[in-house]
C-alpha cells in the first residue's frame, strides 16, 4: 500500500513538473487615436492554465506602457498604475476599460482603425518563471469622443 501511494505522488509529481505554463490571450485590441493624441488603451481576455500574474506589457508603439487599474469613487472614475495583474488558473481575466487596462503613453504615432499593434506581454507564473507572449491587437476606433477632446477650451476664441 506504502509502495502504491508513494508510487502515485510521484508520477503525479512527473506531471506537475511536465506542465509547461501557457497563457492564452483573446480579443486583444487597441482603441484607435486621433492625430496629437498622447495615450491609448490595450485590452484583452487572459487565460492562464496555473495561477499566474501579468507583470508587465511592452510595444513599440508607446514609449511607456503601464498596467492600470480603474476605480469609480463618489461617482468619478480615476486611475492608478499596478505592479501586475492576477491571473487565476482557468479563469478569463478581462482587461477592459473599466477595470485593470493596459495603458500606452508616450505613443510614437497615430494608431490607425485597422493597424496591427504588436504587443509583448509577460506572465509570471507561481514558481517566478516568466513567459514572453507576442501578441498582435487591432486597433479600433470608437464612436465616442476621445477623452483628450473634452479638455479643449472652445470659449477661448470668442
Ligand atoms: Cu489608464
Amino acid at each position: 500500500m506504502k509502495t502504491i501511494n508513494r508510487l502515485m505522488l510521484l508520477s503525479l509529481l512527473g506531471l506537475s513538473l511536465n506542465v509547461s505554463a501557457q497563457t492564452v490571450i483573446d480579443d486583444a485590441w487597441v482603441r484607435a487615436t486621433v492625430p496629437g493624441q498622447h495615450s491609448s488603451g490595450a485590452f484583452m481576455h487572459i487565460t492562464a492554465s496555473t495561477d499566474s500574474k501579468l507583470v508587465e506589457v511592452k510595444s513599440p508603439v508607446a514609449k511607456t506602457v503601464e498596467i492600470h487599474e480603474s476605480t469609480m469613487k463618489n461617482d468619478v472614475m480615476s486611475m492608478q498604475a499596478v505592479p501586475f495583474v492576477a491571473l487565476p488558473a482557468g479563469k478569463t481575466v478581462n482587461i477592459e476599460p473599466e477595470g485593470y487596462h493596459v495603458m500606452l503613453m508616450d505613443l510614437v504615432g497615430q494608431v490607425k482603425d485597422g493597424d496591427q499593434v504588436p504587443l509583448t506581454l509577460i506572465v509570471e507564473d507561481a514558481k517566478g518563471t516568466k513567459e514572453s507572449i507576442e501578441v498582435k491587437a487591432q486597433a479600433r476606433a470608437l464612436n465616442t469622443m476621445p477623452m483628450e477632446m473634452d479638455m479643449h477650451d472652445h470659449g477661448a476664441a470668442h
